[in-house]
């Protein structure tokens, strides 16, 4: 059995828009009332994918879920996979498979509707009991933001590795999404080694500087951490605990005298996929505004062109969920599996991804202008849009 990492990327939703509903998410704020291209949002986001599946790399994808719904919103953030589930891969548990535990995504009203869906949606793609253990949400009293507030380092994806859980303590002025006995929780659930597991608190200047999820400072690869340096309240007791556990450890740490919070923040160069490249190199995939952010654009050129262990930078175009909040890391769920134990339906490959492309050129609505939420007409285009695309996919099983 060949374990690799998959990335599962959400399909953005033909009901994309942008409603300002993520307290403490600077982007979505700053962006509310905004017109949005759903469209193009989508079409964006097939592109990424497409760019990684060229590198060489295994991707899947989760559909959309149903929206509207016209008890509570239109919201479409299914579409950030990274926060559908926290995902223990087989190297890692007592009982030598991948678990998945659904995000309850409590602290956000518009995104506590989306687990049961979301858990309907794993339990048709890992449905190999041999191979996946799937578990329902962490009770609702412990939010619970899944694999944005997660990471894991390896020596390699299929060696056994730490897994990193970084909680936020409430208090500040914006929600500390990610509760401590939450992720302690689904350690447990997933059966984790105490001795391979680490739980970290998240700096309350991040979470007060916009840094709603951890993945908004911080990603990790096999054995390296690319961090800011003020992503959690204790750096130098975090560095030192997860080279104890893994001393191959790499930490690649950028100065705030280099890339301000702010800057951080607001060009999400975090928010990055950190990726091994078939070659065995690794590739930092940013959002088109890292790239050109100055500052971040200043540090980038000095890493390369130094020796450290991120040896290529692809720049990527996903504006439209950007202005959600949402970045490349954002759309992604990662699975460390052997593809052959995954529902082939949603692997992709460059036929499906045309597929998938030609449905939503032609069933997403090019523009959501705020005026038109609510309205029946838009709904039922939304929602022959993802039954399009759920019988294009063969998935008429989520309808
Ligand atoms: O939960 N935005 C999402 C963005 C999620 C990003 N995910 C990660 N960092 N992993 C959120 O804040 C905005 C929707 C709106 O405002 O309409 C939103 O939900």
């Amino acid at each position: 059995m060949k374990l690799v990492e998959i990335n599962f990327d959400g399909i953005v939703g033909p009901s994309h828009n942008y409603a300002g509903l993520s307290l403490g998410n600077l982007a979505s704020a700053s962006h509310a009332g905004d017109v949005s291209y759903p469209r193009a949002a989508a079409l964006q986001g097939v592109g990424k994918m497409r760019h990684n599946l060229a590198l060489g790399l295994a991707q899947g994808f989760f559909a959309p879920l149903p929206r509207p719904n016209p008890a509570l919103l239109w919201s479409a953030s299914s579409m950030w996979t990274a926060n559908a589930a926290t995902v223990s891969p087989a190297p890692d548990t007592a009982d030598g498979r991948c678990h998945l535990t659904p995000a309850n995504l409590v602290t956000m009203l518009h995104r506590s509707q989306e687990w049961p869906d979301t858990a309907r949606q794993l339990a048709l793609a890992f449905a190999d009991k041999a191979h996946f253990a799937l578990h329902g949400a962490v009770p609702p009293c412990f939010g619970d933001e899944g694999a944005a507030n997660h990471m894991r380092m390896a020596a390699r994806h299929d060696a056994p590795g730490i897994e990193i859980f970084v909680y936020g303590r409430t208090g500040g002025a914006f929600p500390a999404r990610q509760h401590e006995q939450a992720s302690r929780a689904v350690a447990r659930l997933h059966g984790l080694d105490p001795e391979r597991t680490l739980f970290i608190e998240q700096a309350p200047e991040a979470i007060a500087a916009g840094a709603f999820h951890n993945d908004v400072v911080a990603v990790a690869n096999e054995r390296v951490l690319f961090t800011h340096e003020q992503a959690f309240a204790d750096p130098e007791g975090a560095y030192a605990a997860i080279r104890a556990k893994l001393p191959e450890a790499e930490i690649v740490i950028v100065p705030a005298a280099a890339v301000s919070l702010a800057d951080a923040i607001r060009s999400y160069l975090f928010n990055a996929q950190l990726l091994t490249l078939p070659d065995g190199d690794m590739g930092l995939v940013i959002p088109l505004e890292a790239w050109e952010n100055p500052a971040v654009r200043g540090w980038l050129d000095g890493m390369l062109a130094g020796n450290g262990p991120i040896r290529r930078v692809l720049p990527v175009d996903v504006r439209q969920s950007m202005a959600n909040g949402g970045g490349p890391a954002c759309l992604r769920l990662r699975v460390v599996a052997d593809p052959a134990t995954v529902d082939p339906r949603f692997l992709l490959d460059e036929a499906k991804a045309d597929r998938i492309e030609a449905t939503i050129a032609r069933l997403w609505p090019e523009q959501i202008d705020p005026a038109d939420l609510g309205s029946e007409t838009l709904a039922a285009t939304v929602r022959a849009a993802r039954a399009g695309l759920l019988d294009a996919l063969e998935l008429g099983a989520l309808a």
